[in-house]
């Protein structure tokens, strides 16, 4: 006898959703996270996971640029894995983190975490996070709109208002096709600042919008960090972005994997790349 097993598709807003949340900010030891979720990630399922009892409507990769930041991303694991559960959604997360020694890039961190997440699942949304910011509201849905929509428009460090009109950056969800299409980030921002500002106007380019939640939602906390020296080549490149982003993006990008590992909270992909010998 052949058993048909019907299963309804999860609420697109769950039930379990409480609306505004505190931040615990006390920093806990990877071993005593690792015990914390236990019953919810398998020794390697690197941070995927998925409801149970219903179909999730979204599948949604949430991918961290990431370097010596320890006390953040383990502040960050903790809120993040209690916040995406609840949203009863599908989801990894993957840590992106570049060698030493060589200057960051957070935009080619966030195109190789794109590259390698579909390599291991029919993600269709992708949430590029910095990992210094958490969400303080669970009705800020993770899952993507037909435009890409900036989530972190509203942090405490710029007093919960949006610094300009075209940012884009801190958190951004877009779907797998808008983020092929406008061929990813550009590759060529080493150091602090513009990456996302070249994003924005890719993104423009293309005939998207940006869209934001209203501002009592998009609501986000800044785990606190010494600010970065913003990098001087930025607004050169800023200034040719329109004429680049055909050629620089998600087909040129080139990297090596120095390590990949699903770990029980997050997979962790060590990554290389080379870089101009001289960055100003
Ligand atoms: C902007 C940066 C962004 C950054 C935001 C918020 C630049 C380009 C110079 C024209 N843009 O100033 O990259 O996300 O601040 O910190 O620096």
């Amino acid at each position: 006898m052949c058993q048909i097993i019907l299963t309804s598709f999860c609420p697109f807003i769950s039930s379990h959703l409480s609306g505004k949340l505190s931040v615990d900010e006390n920093v806990q030891t990877y071993r005593d996270l690792e015990e914390k979720y236990s019953s919810f990630f398998g020794p390697e399922s690197g941070g995927h996971w998925k409801p149970k009892d219903c179909l999730p409507q979204s599948k949604v990769a949430i991918i961290v640029p990431y370097r010596d930041r320890d006390v953040h991303l383990r502040l960050f694991l903790n809120h993040m894995h209690e916040f995406l559960r609840k949203q009863l959604i599908e989801y990894a997360i993957y840590i992106i983190e570049e060698v030493p020694m060589i200057p960051f890039n957070r935009a080619i961190l966030m195109n190789i975490g794109y590259k390698e997440a579909i390599k291991d699942n029919d993600w269709d949304c992708f949430v590029f996070h910095d990992v210094d910011l958490v969400p303080e509201d669970d009705r800020n849905l993770y899952h993507c709109p037909y435009y890409p929509r900036h989530m972190s428009s509203n942090v405490n460090t710029f007093g919960y208002v949006l610094p300009y009109k075209e940012i884009l950056g801190g958190v951004t969800a877009i779907s797998k096709e808008h983020f092929e299409k406008v061929n990813g980030f550009s590759n060529s921002y080493f150091g602090w600042g513009g990456e996302d500002d070249d994003f924005a106007e890719r993104v423009l380019l293309h005939n998207l919008k940006i869209i934001r939640y209203p501002d009592y939602i998009s609501r986000y906390f800044m785990l606190a960090h010494k600010k970065d020296v913003p990098s001087k080549q930025r607004f050169n490149l800023l200034e040719s972005a329109k004429k680049r982003f055909k050629t620089d993006g998600l087909n040129s990008l080139q990297y090596r994997i120095e390590s990949k590992v699903y770990q029980r909270l997050f997979s962790w992909i060590l990554v290389s790349f080379d870089y101009p010998i001289k960055i100003d």
